[in-house]
């Protein structure tokens, strides 16, 4: 029997979402706890994740329950980190190429989207930022994808594919609603800036990891907008 594994996560977490992602595509057993982030339960940052944040994940030790996690269990935490760990404990998977070539590409892919997606993104939809670096971020990610391929590197899908895609959800989601606390009107000029044949290749690569089943299983795009729908009442006009 293989040994347990359990994620800490928050349904609305894109971070979770990178390591459930990498989970469901490798065919993995896993069980998964939702940890309230409005009110933590005390046991999570002295257990679990001292940093206090989700996605995190128990591995081995005794099946327990996840509210009373022993300390025989491996502790893993922040999102690109248990991608590599997942990659690592499925081999087989192809999360991660055997190629090193391939896999340093995988590798240099997580920490362009990281940096220059990821951060960008969220600090538009936090109205923080301008959609200017979330531009500049697509259009340096799309000078990554090879013509005719269907992934972020090579033949297959990997922790890249898994890593980017959560924010590719939440990007369909404010460039169709309008929706985060940028100035109205910004998440869709956004979107009609991406609708240029300028992005016609990330557009076509975005659409096939909207569309594969683990994203549909693991991310709940109505749930998510009724979220962004509440958070994101008061607006700039
Ligand atoms: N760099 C971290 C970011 C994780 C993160 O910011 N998680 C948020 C939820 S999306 C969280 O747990 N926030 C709760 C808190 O900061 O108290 C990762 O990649 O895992």
């Amino acid at each position: 029997m293989s040994e347990q594994l359990t994620l800490y996560l928050h349904k609305l977490s894109p971070y979770s979402a990178k390591v459930e992602l990498a989970l469901v595509e490798a065919n993995a057993p896993y069980r998964t706890y939702q940890v309230d982030l409005s009110n933590k339960p005390e046991w999570f940052a002295s257990k679990v994740n001292p940093i206090g944040k989700v996605p995190a994940v128990t591995y081995g030790g005794p099946n327990v329950e996840p509210d009373d996690p022993s300390p025989l269990s491996a502790k893993i935490a922040e999102s690109n980190i248990i991608l590599e760990f997942l990659a690592d404990l499925y081999p087989d998977s192809g999360l991660l190429p055997k190629d090193p070539v391939l896999r340093a590409k995988v590798r240099f892919f997580v920490d362009v989207t990281t940096k220059q997606v990821e951060a960008p993104l969220y600090d538009f939809i936090r109205g923080q930022e301008s959609y200017d670096n979330v531009l500049k971020g697509i259009e340096f990610i799309q000078g990554l994808l090879e013509e005719g391929r269907d992934f972020a590197v090579g033949d297959h899908y990997s922790i890249a594919d898994a890593c980017i895609s959560p924010g590719l959800a939440r990007l369909k989601i404010i460039t169709e609603t309008d929706l985060g606390k940028f100035p109205v009107g910004m998440g869709y000029k956004l979107g009609e800036e991406l609708k240029g044949p300028k992005f016609a290749r990330f557009r076509k690569y975005a659409q096939g990891m909207l569309d594969r089943p683990s994203l549909k299983q693991t991310h709940d795009e109505e749930y998510t907008t009724t979220f962004f729908k509440t958070r994101f009442t008061e607006r700039v006009q």
